[in-house]
């Protein structure tokens, strides 16, 4: 049956801002404290949907949560107006306000995982909301998540949500970026690929950032979303990958089709795992091509700073396949003479075209960590709820929505002003309607 891999991407909020709120991505840690553009950050994620829509693609889009979130300050024991409570756990805690402030929800591609419904037993889409159990300010995301997700593939006819991984000691789960899938076209039968840190209960002993993917939470996912066991391959990422920054899977490989472009240190036991993709896509008749970038040409330290590997590695109409690259993989040499020896050699990968995410980037977040990859059937497709697809219209509307709401310019000691809060729940509300999503957010709900 024929699908379309849709990208859902998350909609910058109003809060973006650098805190420098996790520990083992580079980028945060490097920018803490620098001033962020929110309506820049908001105006080059548009700007990325758009280039998809012109390339003619099909394109969602996730709300973003709100932020400054009371709900959570709230549980920590503060009463009183929303404004006080702000300004009484701005003082007492700050760095507890910033972790609700972060916009990190804009990383959709931690939202959750989702198996498109060619490959679950009962033919239904899942989704399982990510745990995010490993960074307090990622953790909060979960509730939210789910309820977005919920309302926008509402149908139970053709969607299966479930229950997110129990949280607790390692046990973390960080949805599609430690996820990929093998398969002829879209629509097609496929396998499932699921990268994990470690498990969940062995020791980090001598790590230099933890692991943030579990093994038994990629099981989980595996065994509620109804895979067989045939066609699910998991492999583990490497440690020495881990330690150079790359706290995703997808900051050292993508897959696309029948195509797995890594990094050629992503994979701790590299052999073993290629084999398992390779038996398991035999079992769906594909032969896998594994595009593999050398560590001479390359470095992990290249491939961290420009995010060559988050790249979005897309099928266009006509079949050609295109790296959708941040602007750092152009502006890097070695990334750029990989990606101009690529596009000359014999892999099906044709096209690149460079996007400014500066403002994303600058918090370790490139194009493939703002997309959420669901993949539908026409009939799916038709049951979304709400404007869960873009229009070129609608990206007008956003642009001009953003001009008028967000600022240009944010620093994290200004996180607990309450106007800020203000600001950003009247542009909420107002999205809420250009979204078609009705009373989505719990300052809507009271
Ligand atoms: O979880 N950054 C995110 C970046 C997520 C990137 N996602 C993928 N690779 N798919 C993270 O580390 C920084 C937020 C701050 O510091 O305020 C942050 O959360």
């Amino acid at each position: 049956m024929h699908a379309d891999e849709i990208n859902f991407d998350g909609l910058v909020g109003p809060t973006h801002n650098y805190g420098g709120l996790s520990i083992g991505n580079l980028a945060s840690m490097q920018n803490y404290g620098a001033a962020s553009n929110p309506k820049a950050a908001v105006l080059q994620g548009i700007q990325k949907m758009r280039t998809m829509m012109d390339l003619g693609l099909k394109q969602g889009i996730l709300p973003p949560h709100e932020r400054v979130h009371i709900p959570t300050l709230k549980r920590f024991g503060y009463s009183g107006s929303d404004a006080s409570i702000l300004e009484a756990a701005w003082k007492a805690a700050p760095s507890l306000v910033m972790n609700t402030a972060s916009a990190s929800n804009m990383w959709t591609a931690n939202a959750g995982t989702i198996s498109p419904s060619a490959d679950t037993e009962d033919g239904r889409v899942h989704f399982t909301a990510a745990n995010l159990a490993s960074k307090f300010h990622r953790a909060i995301e979960t509730k939210f998540t789910s309820r977005s997700l919920k309302t926008i593939f509402q149908d139970e006819t053709f969607f299966a949500h479930h229950t997110p991984v129990p949280k607790g000691g390692g046990m973390g789960d960080e949805g599609a970026a430690n996820h990929g899938r093998f398969a002829p076209e879209h629509g097609a039968k496929g396998v499932q690929l699921f990268v994990y840190g470690k498990s969940a209960f062995a020791s980090e002993d001598g790590a230099r950032f933890e692991a943030r993917q579990a093994l038994e939470a990629s099981q989980t996912i595996a065994l509620q979303h109804g895979l067989s066991t045939d066609h699910t391959v998991f492999i583990q990422q490497a440690r020495a990958a881990i330690d150079a920054g790359a706290f995703h899977n997808d900051v050292v490989s993508v897959t696309n089709g029948s195509v797995l472009l890594y990094h050629e240190q992503a994979f701790e036991h590299k052999k073993e795992a290629l084999e398992s993709m390779r038996n398991a896509c035999a079992k769906i008749e594909l032969t896998p091509i594994f595009v593999e970038v050398p560590a001479a040409q390359v470095s992990l330290e290249d491939a961290i700073q420009s995010y060559l590997f988050n790249s979005q590695l897309i099928t266009l109409p006509n079949g050609d396949m295109t790296l959708i690259l941040p602007k750092d993989a152009e502006e890097n040499d070695h990334t750029r003479t990989w990606v101009e020896s690529c596009l000359a050699g014999n892999t099906p990968i044709k096209k690149a075209i460079f996007l400014d995410l500066k403002q994303s980037m600058r918090n370790g977040g490139g194009p493939a960590c703002l997309r959420l990859r669901v993949t539908l059937t026409e009939a799916e497709q038709t049951a979304l709820k709400g404007r869960g697809l873009m229009t070129p219209a609608l990206c007008d509307d956003l642009e001009k929505w953003a001009e008028k709401h967000y600022r240009d310019n944010l620093k994290p000691n200004e996180l607990g002003d309450p106007s800020l809060l203000q600001e950003s729940r009247t542009a909420l509300d107002e999205l809420t309607g250009l979204l078609n999503l009705g009373s989505l957010y719990d300052f809507q709900r009271g």
